[in-house]
């Protein structure tokens, strides 16, 4: 591990990039040979690090990569990936002739998009782009087949840009009522049949239709959640044995005794029941440790601690079954010494989905990458060096 690179709070995420590669063995292994993977790595790998999970899951196997923004896709391309990249948001018209020269795919879906985009690539640059087709996700996408014929007419004319492309989105694929995934399904075939050539690739597939649906793989799929070991439905069960490769740790930096009847927090929300141990730990909501996980445990020395008072916004509060010293190590999510609290566990808590519990831990949190019990690298945004 490299002494320079290091961080002054012991708050800290560690991502374990063995998991990682066996998740994306398994999921590869799972689906045709022929099956292009495209790992989904936007919003900085829902969370874990788009740089070192991109390198980890291409190395892998994964074929390429997708992202939400050019912004991201650049920055993935400035840090020496060479993988095909997807965008898979609306880029400006003005901004294609970047993507072209970053060699970047873009989704197209606007007839009249690909007549200013055409003005912004240089001569002799060609812009790789996929048709994106709304089947009944409703976000971006054309929806008809006279839009589909008259945007493969455009492209294929022009040379300025390269038809590598075409594909959708389920909106329902994690849902075990199947109707509405069969007649998006259905559509983007309908879709797909209008094409006078059917470009390089051609895919629908999440994590979800990936691997519940092996009608949805045509000869590419976008896996995200499943490559981060977390489920991507609460209604399938998945028999893929994928292990959950983020953890975040903090440690106490203070321990106090409380005395019956004194409280804690903003608000005095919590008063202590009986005389307390209660622990201070260095995290909040400011680096994506909700206000809502009050009452939620953590794992301390292999017991469960619950968090008592509210949740300010660099600092927890825990109550401890005994004594512990400063500098003891707190698991928020992750295991440790036999205990296991999943992402899923704070989604539920939360309210929410495991992607956004992931998504939420932001540039405050060092992640710190592991191979085995080695910390290859630390990634601080915070970084003075
Ligand atoms: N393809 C597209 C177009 C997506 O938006 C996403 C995830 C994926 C593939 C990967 O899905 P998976 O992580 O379920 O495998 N997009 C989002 C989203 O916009 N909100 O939550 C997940």
């Amino acid at each position: 591990m490299n002494e320079k690179i290091q961080f002054f709070r012991d708050t800290w995420t560690e991502i374990d990039l063995d998991a990682l590669y066996d998740n994306v063995k398994m999921i590869r292994n799972a689906l045709p040979r022929e099956t292009h993977m495209f790992a989904a790595v936007k919003a900085n790998a829902y969370g874990h690090g788009a740089l070192q999970v991109g390198a980890e899951v291409l190395r892998a196997g994964a074929h390429g990569l997708v992202v939400a923004l050019l912004d991201e896709a650049i920055w993935l391309r400035n840090n020496g990936i060479e993988a095909p990249i997807l965008v898979l948001g609306a880029i400006r018209p003005g901004d294609a002739g970047m993507a072209a020269r970053h060699n970047i795919a873009v989704p197209v879906f606007q007839r009249h998009w690909l007549e200013e985009a055409g003005r912004s690539i240089k001569d002799g640059d060609k812009l790789k782009v996929h048709i994106k087709c709304d089947t009944g996700m409703g976000r971006i996408g054309l929806r008809g087949a006279g839009e589909l014929k008259e945007i493969e007419k455009i492209v294929s004319k022009s040379d300025k840009f390269l038809l590598e492309g075409i594909f959708t989105h389920f909106a329902t694929a994690d849902q075990l009522e199947e109707s509405y995934y069969q007649q998006q399904l259905a559509k983007f075939k309908r879709l797909v049949e209008q094409l006078d050539t059917v470009p390089p690739y051609v895919h629908a597939a999440n994590s979800a239709a990936a691997l519940c649906h092996h009608d949805s793989l045509f000869n590419a799929v976008r896996i995200g959640i499943a490559i981060y070991g977390l489920s991507p439905s609460d209604e399938r069960h998945f028999t893929l044995k994928t292990r959950q490769i983020l953890s975040w740790h903090t440690k106490i930096v203070h321990v106090k005794e409380l005395q019956r009847g004194e409280s804690i927090g903003y608000g005095a929300g919590y008063k202590a029941r009986e005389d307390e141990w209660i622990g201070t730990i260095p995290v909040g909501y400011a680096d994506g440790w909700l206000r809502k996980l009050e009452g939620h445990p953590v794992i301390v020395e292999g017991e469960f601690a619950p968090i008592v008072g509210r949740i300010c916004m660099d600092q927890t509060m825990i109550r401890l079954p005994r004594h512990f010293p400063v500098g003891t190590e707190v698991t928020l999510i992750g295991g440790r010494q036999g205990r296991f609290i999943s992402v899923e566990d704070i989604a539920e808590k939360l309210d929410t989905i495991n992607y956004e519990v992931t998504c939420s831990i932001n540039f405050r949190v060092p992640r710190v990458y592991k191979r085995g019990k080695e910390a290859v690298e630390i990634e601080n945004q915070l970084s003075t060096h």
